[in-house]
C-alpha cells in the first residue's frame, strides 16, 4: 500500500471490542490478569500500552522498519538509543546537531564514559579519520538543524558497516514522508515526534525505529528498564497527526520552496540555507535522497540587530522554539535552540547571531511572504 494508506490504516484499525473507528486512549496503568501468568498481552503500562503499541506499529511501517519504540520526547528516544552503549565506547557524531542532543552527549553522557568526536559527516573522509577502535556508532542529522547541511545516508551507512558500526539518523526535519533512512542503509532512525509526526504543536514525544530484531529486543528492554515512555494520550495525538502527514508534508514542501525562493531573491538577505535551492551545495544529493525539500530553512540577516528586528516585526510567523507544526514558527538558533553549543563552534558552523530559522507552516504562502516582506523592510 501507499504511504498515506499506511499512515491512515496501519495500527489504526477499528477497535475490535467496540468497533470504534478511532484507536481508544487506554488511560490505564495496569491490566487485570485472569490467573497467574495468564493475560491479554498487557501487564503493566510502562512495559506496554495498547494505544502506544498501535502508534509503534504505525511509525515502524511509515519508516519502512519492523520495530518502533515511542518515548516521552525526542531527547528520551535519543537517550535510550545511547544506552545501547557502555562506558569506554566512542561515537562519531555530526558536527551540527540539535543543541539539546549536543548537550546530552557532552554534559550528560560523557560522565558515563561515552566519548564523542564531532565531524563534518558530509565529508566521508572526515568520518573515516574520526573512527577509533572503540567506535560503535555514527549519529547524524540530515538535513542538520539549523544550517541544513546534508549527509549522503547510503554512503555513510556503507562506511559505518565496513567498520562494524551502527548508523543512527535523526529524521525529524524530513519525516518519513520525505526521507526514509532505513531504506538507505541506516540501522536506527530517531524522531522528535513533537514535530512533523504530531504536526499540530500539541504534544512532546519521540520514537526510535529499527529493522534488526536483536537491536529491537535491546531497545524494548531499555524502554521498559528506563521507562521514558510516551503516555497514551500523547500517543493518540500522534496517531491522529500522522493521518495527514503526507498532505501536510506536501504543503510544507511547497510553501518551503516558495518562501526560500522569495528570501533568496531579497536584496537584504545574505544567504538562504534550503536544500531545494539550486544554490545549496548539496542540491543534487537532496534531489536523490529526499522526496522533497520540506519546510525548514534558515537565512542570514547579517547581524543580531537585524535578526531581532525581523523576529520582532513578524505578525503571522510566531517567535518560538520547535518546528513541524501547521503554523509557521520563526526562531533565533544562536540564543534559542543552539544556545548550548559553544559560541566558537556556533560561528564555525554558520550559526551566527544574524541567522534566523523558519519552520514554514501550511498557511497560504503568499501571506507568509507578505509577513516576511514587511519585517525585512525594517532591517539595514
Ligand atoms: O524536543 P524533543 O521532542 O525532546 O526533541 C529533541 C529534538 C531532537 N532532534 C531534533 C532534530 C530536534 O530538532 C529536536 C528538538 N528541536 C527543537 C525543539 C527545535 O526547535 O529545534
Amino acid at each position: 500500500m501507499g504511504f498515506s494508506t499506511d499512515a491512515i490504516h496501519i495500527g489504526q484499525e477499528p477497535d475490535p471490542a467496540t468497533g470504534a473507528i478511532i484507536v481508544p486512549i487506554y488511560q490505564t496503568s495496569t491490566f487485570v490478569q485472569e490467573e497467574l501468568g495468564k493475560h491479554k498481552g498487557f501487564e503493566y503500562a510502562r512495559t506496554s500500552n495498547p494505544t502506544r503499541a498501535r502508534l509503534e506499529r504505525n511509525l515502524a511501517a511509515l519508516e519502512g522498519g519492523r520495530f518502533a519504540f515511542a518515548f516521552a520526547s525526542g531527547m528520551a528516544a535519543i537517550q535510550t538509543v545511547m544506552m545501547l552503549f557502555k562506558s569506554g565506547d566512542h561515537i562519531v557524531a555530526g558536527h551540527n546537531l540539535y543543541g539539546g542532543t549536543f548537550r546530552l552527549f557532552e554534559r550528560v553522557l560523557r560522565h558515563f564514559g561515552l566519548s564523542f568526536t564531532y565531524s563534518n559527516t558530509s565529508r566521508l573522509e572526515e568520518v573515516e579519520r574520526a573512527i577509533q577502535p572503540r567506535t560503535r556508532l555514527v549519529f547524524i542529522e540530515t538535513p542538520t538543524n539549523p544550517v541544513m547541511e546534508l549527509t549522503d545516508i547510503a554512503a555513510i551507512a556503507r562506511l559505518a558497516h565496513q567498520h562494524g558500526l551502527l548508523l543512527a539518523v535523526d529524521n525529524t526535519f524530513m519525516s518519513p514522508y520525505l526521507q526514509r533512512p532505513l531504506e538507505l542503509g541506516a540501522d536506527i532512525v530517531v524522531h522528535s515526534t513533537t514535530k512533523y509526526l504530531n504536526g499540530h504543536s500539541d504534544g512532546v514525544g519521540g520514537v526510535a525505529v529499527v529493522n534488526d530484531p536483536e537491536l529491537a529486543d535491546r531497545l524494548k528492554f531499555l524502554q521498559n528498564a528506563g521507562g521514558a515512555i510516551l503516555g497514551p494520550f500523547d500517543a493518540w495525538l500522534v496517531l491522529r497527526g500522522v493521518k495527514t502527514l503526507a498532505v501536510r508534508m506536501r504543503q510544507h514542501d511547497e510553501n518551503g520552496r516558495a518562501v526560500a525562493q522569495y528570501l533568496a531573491g531579497h536584496p537584504k538577505v545574505k544567504r538562504v540555507n534550503y536544500p531545494g535551492l539550486p544554490s545549496h551545495p548539496q542540491h543534487e544529493l537532496a534531489k536523490r535522497q529526499m522526496r522533497g525539500f520540506g519546510g525548514m530553512l534558515s537565512f542570514e540577516t547579517g547581524s543580531l540587530e537585524n535578526a531581532k528586528t525581523v523576529l520582532k516585526s513578524v505578525r503571522l510567523c510566531s517567535l518560538a522554539e520547535s518546528l513541524g507544526g501547521v503554523e509557521t514558527l520563526i526562531s533565533h538558533p544562536a540564543t534559542m535552540t543552539h544556545a548550548s553549543v559553544p559560541p566558537e563552534e556556533r560561528r564555525r558552523l554558520g550559526i551566527t547571531e544574524g541567522l534566523v530559522r523558519i519552520s514554514v507552516g501550511i498557511e497560504d504562502a503568499e501571506d507568509l511572504i507578505a509577513d516576511l516582506d514587511q519585517a525585512l523592510e525594517r532591517i539595514d
